[in-house]
């Protein structure tokens, strides 16, 4: 078996300590052969031929989606898998209530008697890939080996890999190793097991996005997150987003919702026609690292440089970038086919299936036509709205970093913070209903403090601590704010028009950064008053806009109850001064 990198045999700078785990690591699963991926375009179309002919690729329709390819995954590997996700630190404590925990050694132990001889008969890949942009001091690279095809064809999309990344490593010496095998893909032989303190990644098992592409949350949210903190900086699950207005200015806002939340569509919103001259420019949809700069602003950089996007709802009103980004040289994973070789999938409003998801002849007694988590893959650079400042290397400055949840009641549509420690807070008492982009119950509200409950690297009472320390260093820091997009009236219809009507609600947001909008104070931070927030023109009844801005004291006497028996679980690792802001958000909420 031919070890050396063929393609690459020109390249001296491979470091040794590269070739001597991957050495070490065909050893241990005896691939029958081993690929080092170059990251060329050649290279993608031949492994998209193979996995054409062996039947796991399906080319779309030619004319309509040029370029376009179905996979349909195992149909028990769909979402992320956050019961068999571990964070294996010495300490348990280290990794704290918020990850699964379990002994390194053992974690070790486990997952290697699984790669023992699993890529048998099989090739392994080596992917060797940067973490934003090649030129910039802020990016981190990994090398993920992996025995998928489609895997490799996803990371070509969704990072910089190949022969660049390869070089960047020799120079600089450091690098995530992440090991990864589909093995047979058996739920019970499934683990995604992380060492932040070896920055080393093993998931065995599952073939879906956020189990396999290691460098998405494995690498650059749960292990980066680690880093993060060790090197004073964060790494988030935010879109990064420039809101350009009609004087020419771009502002940038980074927003942390959960998984399937509507990051995607908010980062590549289109304005309403009653915003002319407005623009948004798309540098991320999921992933921000965020780096105090020498100004005393915040910088974000978006470390991946693709999307891979829930498909279900995409249509021209709701993500008319996305829509048109999708229609050629996209990988679409577990969505329905038209008896036209066309993808489709629920929310499409054109088009009818006639296979679902898993292959079958579409039946709607069998539920949805696409898998309610089916993905598209595609480069960021096909996105109408993608930016060059995506690849900056410095990174773009934040002017406000918004949380948000999906909560059908109490969250009003939006809030600003008090400052940044109580930002802090309102990012740790985030509360969102579950969607389906992790397996388990749909529509139950949890806590997903900055929604990062599936990806922090390590205990949330520490997290808090260095995002405290971080704000204590910025000169400017930005503003911190609340949204809710998803508050429902008592028919269970959404109050808020949502979708390209949320530029109303970035402009408040822009203006109180600036310090020319109105707001009331009210026990949970800054609210625009009744005439604050710009909905001229919107088809809502005052009420339903009272409704929206509403603070209900009850009910959120009620939620800081809940928050603070959260915080509480952190016990002697909750910041003291995230105590203090608890402690006075109550008192303000008791109050007469
Ligand atoms: C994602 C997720 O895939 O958050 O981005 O699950
Ligand atoms: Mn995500």
């Amino acid at each position: 078996m031919a070890i050396a990198p063929h393609s690459l045999e020109h390249l001296s700078s491979i470091s040794h300590e590269v070739a001597a785990w991957v050495a070490e690591v065909a050893q241990l699963t005896v691939p029958s052969a081993v690929h080092w991926c170059d990251g060329s375009d050649a290279e993608f179309r031949m492994l998209q031929r193979g996995l054409v002919s062996s039947g796991e690729l399906i080319p779309l329709n030619e004319s309509a989606f040029p370029g376009c390819f179905l996979y349909r995954s195992d149909p028990t590997d769909v979402a992320r898998v956050e019961h068999l996700t571990f964070v294996c630190t010495r300490s348990r404590d280290d990794a704290g209530p918020n990850n699964l925990w379990m002994a390194p050694a053992e974690a070790h132990r486990k997952l290697d008697d699984l790669f023992r001889g699993c890529m048998r008969g099989r090739t392994m890949y080596v992917i060797a890939y940067c973490m934003g942009p090649l030129d910039s001091p802020l990016a981190r690279c990994g090398v993920e080996i992996t025995d998928s095809p489609y895997v490799v064809l996803n990371m070509h999309l969704m990072t910089r890999m190949g022969r660049a990344a390869l070089e960047r490593i020799g120079r600089e010496g450091s690098f995530v190793k992440g090991l990864h095998s589909t093995g047979e893909l058996d739920p019970a032989r499934r683990f995604i097991m992380h060492f932040p303190e070896e920055s080393t990644i093993k998931s065995f098992g599952s073939g879906y996005g956020g189990n396999a592409l290691l460098g998405k949350k494995c690498h650059a949210l749960r292990i980066a997150s680690w880093q993060a903190r060790r090197e004073g900086w964060l790494a988030e699950h935010m879109l990064i987003a420039g809101i350009e207005s009609p004087d020419g200015r771009t502002r940038y806002v980074a927003c942390a919702f959960p998984s399937a939340c509507g990051k995607t569509n908010l980062a590549m919103l289109i304005p309403p026609a009653s915003y002319p001259g407005w623009k948004i420019w798309t540098v991320g949809d999921d992933i921000a690292w965020l780096h105090p700069g020498r100004d005393g602003r915040l910088y974000a950089i978006n470390p991946e440089s693709g999307y891979f996007g829930v498909v279900p709802g995409t249509n021209p009103k709701t993500n008319r970038n996305a829509y048109e980004t999708i229609r050629r040289d996209t990988i679409f994973t577990n969505v329905a086919l038209t008896a036209g070789g066309e993808p489709w999938w629920e929310g499409l409003h054109e088009g009818q299936p006639a296979f679902d998801w898993r292959g079958q002849p579409y039946d709607p007694a069998n539920g949805p036509a696409a898998h309610p988590n089916s993905r598209f893959t595609v480069a960021a650079k096909r996105n109408p709205s993608y930016t060059r400042t995506a690849e900056d290397p410095d990174g773009v400055p934040i002017s406000a970093i918004v949380f948000g949840g999906r909560r059908r009641t109490l969250a009003p549509l939006v809030y600003q913070a008090r400052s940044w420690n109580h930002g802090v807070l309102v990012g740790a008492s985030v509360a969102s209903e579950t969607t389906a982009a992790a397996t388990g119950e749909v529509g139950v509200v949890r806590r997903d403090p900055m929604a990062m409950k599936p990806f922090a690297g390590y205990n949330f009472g520490d997290y808090w601590d260095h995002w405290i320390k971080v704000g204590a260093r910025l000169e400017h820091p930005p503003q911190i704010f609340h949204v809710n997009w998803f508050r429902q009236g008592a028919d269970g219809k959404y109050l808020w028009p949502g979708f390209g009507e949320n530029l109303r609600v970035l402009r408040w947001m822009l203006d109180r950064c600036d310090g020319s909008a109105g707001a009331v104070d009210t026990p949970i931070g800054h609210l625009p008053g009744p005439t604050d927030l710009d909905v001229h023109g919107l088809d809502l009844h005052e009420s339903t806009i009272e409704e929206l801005l509403a603070v209900d004291r009850d009910a959120w006497r009620g939620e800081f109850d809940a928050i603070g028996a959260y915080l509480g679980e952190y016990g002697e690792r909750l910041p003291q001064a995230l105590a203090r802001e608890l402690h006075e958000s109550m008192q303000r909420l008791h109050a007469r």
